[in-house]
């Protein structure tokens, strides 16, 4: 195997006999042999689209899921994966059979080879896996060399990034057909553009910054789709400590999925904790609505081992994050969507009887007696400072700006993740002087939100914003053109500084569709990507002024940056 597609990866180079997540070299030739068949299924999607034939929203929805299973820390099940990989070459082959009988033109040459010409001898594990071993990140790179490779390994990880919003997207009722058909196009090119463009660096960096853009319109989509069917986001305050009872825990991302388990536990006597990227779901007022939504349990996805080891229910992980569970949980712990563990319940939330199993083995288990819960601090945490209670204290915070009390907004958010290091954004937050502002999205606000950090001035404005996930960074980037409208300027203008936490592929996708928006000077951490080689981090430097965090000088960097 070789694996390098996220932050933690081994000697920051590549993880080679199993990943730092986990992750088993079978399970990851399965995914690259998986990518590789929606390759093959790309490259006639977008030539059928040309020619005016219309995908089905199936083939649309499951390309998307596809590769949302890739993402680091979601699907760590191999049986899972035969099953992708024969949904990708049926997809294919009804395309190209509608193709054929449309048109009496011999198909392009292109199609003849690669991917879109690959037929599975069997489904059977070992076999997926050694064809697996044929279509990696190293087999690339030998045709492509490593600054080119790593672009356009970016430029798939972007797509990674952006298929997972868009699923999210669609679990809200939001679908735009034109990300799909750009989604095609991007990895058609990857496969069957000329030999030339496809070696070329500056081709493959626009492209890579084309996934960005898509991404920006997936990201409209979910902000859109949240506040749809769940209202807008307002401040809340949620609840640290958990009450007796019964109890379910909810972890991920999917919001729709915790209204569905909080629908059907209401009368069932069972308290509903979120976890991780579930904390934003407080500041929705749908899902305030609901009495059994008592409170988060825990914090970001790295602790889930010690967390999910004390929860005394069942946990249900919607999206990621997810890792190999102790044998502590195990048994208690089931996966929905695209995430998956080996032997772990995997279930759908809409099939009745296995909804009617969690709600009676969560019945079954214990739940919070009056004893335990005393052990608990009884903190809160602030949510929801969605971009229009920002937005909505606008003329707050520009007469700050005028007044000298408000002299730079940060954005410090992102993913969370085990390492030390991590520990430079915490530094940093603490240290910034009370006349800043700070915004957050996405698990890595735990890394900060356990100070009080005061309000600015005498605004009445709390100096930390929690936007919510990592879903709403779109909100973070309303923010930053609404302010840089009302001052009559752009956002590389603002006194605005941009300190980002990435670890896995959904955060690539975020980054591109900053650099797609111009937005120059971004500092990256806690390391940067290996698949960026230095030649590729020079140009990206030179271009956008991205550069790395400077970990052991987190208050160097906080100079700098005011
Ligand atoms: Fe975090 Fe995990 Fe939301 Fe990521 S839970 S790390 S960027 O998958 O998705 O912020
Ligand atoms: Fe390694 Fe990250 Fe890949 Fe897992 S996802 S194998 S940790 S690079």
């Amino acid at each position: 195997m070789f694996c390098f597609q996220c932050e933690q990866t081994k000697s920051r180079k590549g993880c080679v006999t199993v990943g730092v997540c986990g992750k088993t070299s079978q399970v990851s030739a399965l995914q690259d042999l998986l990518m590789y068949a929606v390759q093959g299924l790309s490259m006639y999607a977008n030539r059928a689209i040309k020619s005016g034939i219309t995908m089905s929203k199936e083939c649309d929805l499951f390309i998307q899921q596809a590769m949302f299973s890739t993402l680091t820390n979601v699907n760590f099940d191999q049986d899972r994966f035969p099953e992708y990989i024969k949904t990708a070459i049926y997809h294919r082959d009804a395309i190209k059979k509608i193709m054929e009988e449309k048109s009496s033109q011999p198909l392009d040459e292109k199609l003849k080879h690669g991917p879109a010409s690959w037929v599975p001898e069997s489904y059977d594990l070992t076999y997926l896996e050694d064809e697996g071993l044929k279509v990696g990140v190293l087999e690339n790179q030998s045709i492509y060399g490593p600054d080119v490779n790593g672009v356009r390994y970016m430029t798939i990880y972007g797509i990674k990034g952006l298929s997972a919003y868009a699923c999210h997207a669609n679990a809200l009722g939001e679908e735009d057909p034109e990300v799909s058909t750009s989604l095609y196009e991007v990895l058609d090119f990857l496969t069957s553009g000329t030999e030339e463009e496809r070696h070329d660096l500056t081709t493959n960096l626009k492209l890579a910054l084309k996934v960005g853009e898509i991404n920006l319109r997936v990201m409209e989509l979910l902000d859109k789709g949240h506040r749809k069917q769940l209202g807008i986001p307002s401040p809340s305050e949620v609840n640290r400590a958990p009450v007796a009872g019964k109890c379910i825990l909810v972890s991920g991302h999917d919001l729709m999925d915790l209204y569905a388990i909080l629908k059907q536990t209401e009368k069932e006597g069972i308290n509903v904790y979120t976890h991780g990227e579930m904390l934003p779901a407080h500041s929705y007022p749908i899902l305030r609505e609901f009495k059994n939504l008592v409170g988060q349990f825990g914090s970001a996805w790295q602790n889930q081992k010690i967390e999910f080891g004390t929860f005394p229910g069942p946990v249900v992980i919607t999206t990621n994050c997810v890792i190999e569970p102790l044998k502590s949980y195990r048994d208690r712990l089931y996966t929905l969507n695209e995430t998956g563990i080996h032997g772990v319940k995997h279930i759908n939330l809409e099939n009745k009887e296995e909804m009617s199993q969690l709600i009676n083995h969560a019945k079954s288990l214990p739940g919070f007696d009056d004893k335990t819960i005393q052990k608990f601090d009884k903190n809160t945490f602030t949510v929801g400072f969605g971009r229009e209670v920002i937005l909505d204290n606008a003329d707050k915070v520009l007469q700050a700006v005028a007044d000298g009390d408000l002299t730079r907004i940060f954005v410090i958010g992102g993913c969370d993740g085990s390492e030390h290091k991590r520990n430079y954004f915490k530094t940093l937050a603490h240290s910034l002087p009370p006349q800043t502002l700070i915004l957050t999205m996405g698990c890595a606000k735990y890394r900060i939100n356990d100070k009080d950090y005061g309000t600015l001035g005498n605004t009445g404005i709390p100096r930390l914003l929690d936007l919510g996930q990592c879903n709403d960074s779109y909100g973070a980037i309303m923010v930053a053109q609404a302010l840089a409208s009302a001052l009559n300027t752009d956002i590389n203008s603002l006194p605005l500084s941009l300190s980002l936490s990435w670890f896995e592929q959904k955060a690539v996708a975020v980054l591109l569709s900053l650099l797609s928006l111009g937005i120059k000077n971004i500092r990256l951490g806690p390391v940067m990507p290996a698949f960026l080689t230095p030649t590729v981090r020079k140009a990206l430097q030179d271009q956008y002024g991205i550069m790395p965090v400077d970990i052991r000088h987190p208050l160097e960097d906080m100079e700098d940056m005011m």
